[in-house]
């Protein structure tokens, strides 16, 4: 390949549609502060979603912070899986939490509901599982021991915009659920982030703590966080928004080339997702064991020396890192997995033939 492949490429209106929101807001000179193209923001993507609160962030990482001060967690331990981005972990330490990591059902990716209920102490005070993938955790197991043991329940759902499971938006189980609109996710506006609550009281404190703390001029309540999203951003997130169907379909349509060109390699193994009332097909993640004949890092590199640059998500596991040596568990499920996992590139102007050539060099070794 002459021009390389990464992981993923943000989906981009076209700039002309774009320059008509610039315009408005160069008209009305409200550029950020939850200005009107934010609360149309908020508002459609309720609608899409089909859930009831949503407050933006300008990040997916502030949100997760902000999550977690919101739900009143000042001291204590959050149960939570090594097998994820660094920001959910880092969103526990900046809250003066402490993690606790458990090891991961490796079917799917996801935090195993019964590592959860065995690490529960008396200082255990909430669980912040991942929908790794965008694949759904065990959601009602996990609310059942949330419930028995009184625990808050927020989910990092930054992989996980727009799938619905069981009948409902993935994005209404638990206490929280954020999101993330970083540009290699399925929905972006640059950087961006939301949570998604269930009460307007909840809503009307997760969008205080997103603005310093801040009840009017002269009470702050607080000591909080600059969250917000701008305006020009939240103009990105509407126009995204129009495409977001055809978005979906794509990355559908990458899923299935895949799948089928990968089936049947002896040592590859694509991770499976469950049928769902609606995927986002978010990241395409394959497995490569002992049968294969290299080694995933081996691998990597042999689709970097072809300009292929896939991702290890999520390696090293957080509980490999140093920073987190104080927090060590032993997760050999999430350890396996991290050793073996290699994301390959996968987005919605990816074309067959470039998927088709990846594939081939994965078979033809
Ligand atoms: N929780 C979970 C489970 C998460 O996965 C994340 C973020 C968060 C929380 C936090 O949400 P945010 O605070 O980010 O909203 C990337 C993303 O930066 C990060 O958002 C994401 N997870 C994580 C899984 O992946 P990197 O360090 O791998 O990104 P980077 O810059 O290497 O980008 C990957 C590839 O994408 C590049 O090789 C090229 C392409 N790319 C990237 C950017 C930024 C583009 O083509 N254009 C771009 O603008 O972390």
């Amino acid at each position: 390949m002459k021009t390389p492949i990464y992981v993923t490429q943000p989906v981009l209106p076209e700039l002309d549609e774009f320059i008509p929101y610039l315009k408005e807001i160069w008209d009305n000179k409200i550029l950020t502060n939850c200005g009107p193209l934010h609360q149309r923001l908020e508002q459609a993507l309720c609608e899409y979603l089909g859930v009831p609160y949503i407050s933006l962030f300008n990040n997916g990482t502030i949100a997760l912070v902000t999550a977690l001060q919101a739900l009143g967690l000042e001291q204590g331990e959050v149960i939570t899986t090594p097998y994820t981005f660094v920001a959910t972990a880092h969103s526990i330490v900046w809250n003066k939490l402490t993690p606790v990591f458990v090891d991961i059902d490796p079917n799917t990716s996801n935090i195993d509901p019964e590592a959860v209920e065995a690490a529960i102490t008396d200082k255990t005070v909430a669980i912040l599982p991942v929908h790794c993938y965008g694949i759904p955790c065990a959601v009602d197991a996990l609310q059942t021991i949330a419930d028995q043991y009184q625990l808050k329940l927020i989910y990092d759902a930054a992989h996980a915009f727009g799938i619905k499971h069981q009948g409902r938006s993935i994005l209404d189980y638990g206490d929280l659920s954020v999101i993330s609109f970083h540009a290699t996710k399925v929905f972006n506006t640059f950087e961006g982030g939301a949570i998604v609550s269930h009460g307007a009281d909840m809503k009307q404190r997760i969008d205080q703590l997103r603005n310093f703390g801040i009840v009017n001029e002269a009470t702050i309540n607080d000591i909080s966080l600059n969250g917000k999203l701008s305006e020009v951003h939240a103009a990105l997130g509407l126009l995204q928004l129009k495409t977001i169907e055809d978005t979906l379909q794509s990355r559908q349509n990458i899923d299935q080339i895949y799948r089928a060109a990968l089936e049947n390699i002896d040592g590859i193994d694509c991770v499976s997702r469950p049928v769902l009332d609606k995927d986002n097909y978010s990241y395409f993640p394959i497995v490569i064991t002992e049968n294969y004949p290299l080694s995933r890092d081996e691998l990597f590199e042999k689709l970097k020396a072809k300009n292929i640059f896939a991702r290890k998500y999520f390696f090293p596991l957080m509980t490999e890192l140093s920073i987190y040596q104080d927090f060590y568990t032993e997760t050999p499920k999430a350890k396996k997995l991290s050793e073996q996992v290699l994301c390959l590139p996968m987005y919605p102007t990816l074309s067959i033939d470039e998927c088709k050539y990846i594939s081939n060099i994965i078979k033809d070794i």
